[in-house]
């Protein structure tokens, strides 16, 4: 059996059990997700992220030595970047448009009593500049990723203008890329029984009772994410990528799954690469660069929760919004998805920023923490699908300049 399917019975399986937990016996619930759900997804996730900092590190870097002329690495920087802000900005619009039309926030619910501690966000001048490392070790130890990108794009572009000189350094790179993507695919043996566990315990602590009060919102959100989802990515890909839409969305399927069952954009990085370049043929060396510094700074599925959230929370305090202050949204948001690094949950702690930017109340935020783990699965897939419409997008737009040399891949035939 593929092992898409083995995954989505795990998903299945874990909802179904955690549920049933959930309302049938909470006590054996709590047991189980103490001893075994809990461990069982923590696991698979702690497997993954082993994994995130070097394959960052290979990947980025042999991208950036792949494309040889820094010309080639300028024009797809731009065209990754554009891409990244395009979408963005038209996720925003989408959801700000869908939480007007819909009005989740006005179908009576209580605001008082919600309590909420905003955690600090980084501001914007502080992200960026913050970009170049100081000590590049440290930001690996640190799981810096927006440094560790910095980094790894100095080293590529060096080992592009050294070339022969050290060759033994790009060769040495090289292998270490094949060991990580070895390493892929022998974890991801696993993620059928990591998808149960980690469904299965956010299914059964966070139970359907939260998420019925919470409906109309987490309908908003949800519509809101497929429509990008298939309108943008799909004419994204169909248009500018030169191919069908179906393809792409069956081809990323398993990766999508896994950013489902992980909420992390940065944990799923290592299987996401390998789907676009095996399912979506996307060349190494784009993969490599797009996918990375999108996993950290293109979040369309979390711009829309913050877009919805936040006309949801005016709505609920009976605060309109003007339309200089929507304009602060789509701003502020956009950034805000620069700034934060693809983890669970972090899509929450930057819409404070965003709320404070249009001066709603923060504890807002309290009205919608409980069903935020399922929406951030479902974003946290949409993000991924973006960055892998923006490499197939700049692939094909490079064939015309003549696609980068492929790094030569070692043979593990024997393996699989
Ligand atoms: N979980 C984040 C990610 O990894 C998204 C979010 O928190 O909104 O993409």
């Amino acid at each position: 059996m593929k092992l898409t399917a083995k995954i989505l019975i795990g998903l299945g399986l874990g909802a179904v059990v955690g549920l049933a937990l959930h309302f049938l016996a909470p006590d054996l619930f709590d047991t189980l997700d103490a001893y075994f759900f809990g461990p069982l997804g923590t696991i698979f996730l702690n497997l993954i992220k082993m994994l995130v900092v070097p394959i960052v590190f290979f990947s980025i870097t042999l991208g950036v030595a792949a494309l040889g002329d820094p010309k080639k690495l300028g024009r797809i920087g731009t065209k990754t970047v554009a891409f990244f802000l395009a979408t963005t900005t038209i996720a925003l619009i989408i959801a700000i448009g869908f939480a007007y039309l819909f009005e989740p926030g006005n179908t009576g619910i209580d605001p008082s009593g919600a309590e909420y501690e905003s955690e600090e966000a980084p501001s914007v001048v502080e992200t960026f500049t913050s970009i170049i490392p100081t000590n590049p070790l440290q930001s690996m130890v640190e799981g810096n990723m927006l440094q560790i990108i910095a980094f790894s794009i100095f080293i590529g572009f060096a080992l592009t203008m050294l070339g022969k000189k050290v060759e033994a350094v790009t060769r040495v790179i090289e292998q270490g890329n094949e060991i990580m993507m070895f390493l892929v695919n022998l974890i991801m043996r696993f993620a059928p029984y990591g998808a149960f566990g980690l469904l299965a315990s956010a299914i059964g602590q966070m139970g359907l009772d939260g998420a019925m009060a919470m409906a109309a919102y987490m309908l908003v959100v949800l519509l809101a994410l497929f429509i990008h989802a298939f309108v943008v990515y799909g004419s994204a890909v169909f248009f500018l990528g030169k191919m069908n839409p179906l393809r792409f969305f069956k081809g990323f399927f398993p990766a999508a799954t896994v950013g489902f069952s992980t909420s992390s954009s940065s944990s799923t990085l290592p299987v996401s690469m390998k789907v676009a370049q095996e399912n979506l043929g996307v060349p190494k060396s784009i993969s490599g660069f797009v996918q990375p510094l999108g996993a950290t700074i293109n979040m369309d599925g979390t711009a829309i929760m913050q877009g919805v959230a936040t006309v949801f929370i005016a709505q609920v305090y009976g605060t309109d919004l003007s339309f200089t202050q929507l304009i602060m949204v789509v701003v502020t948001a956009v950034l805000a998805s620069i700034g934060t690094a693809g983890v669970p949950g972090v899509g929450l702690i930057m819409l404070a920023m965003v709320l404070n930017q249009v001066s709603l109340p923060v504890e807002g935020i309290a009205l919608i923490i409980g069903i935020d783990r399922l929406l951030d699965m479902t974003r946290t897939a949409i993000n991924i699908t973006g960055d892998a419409a923006c490499a197939v997008c700049v692939a094909e737009s490079e064939k015309k300049h003549g696609l980068p040399e492929e790094v030569p891949e070692t043979d593990i035939s024997h393996v699989k």
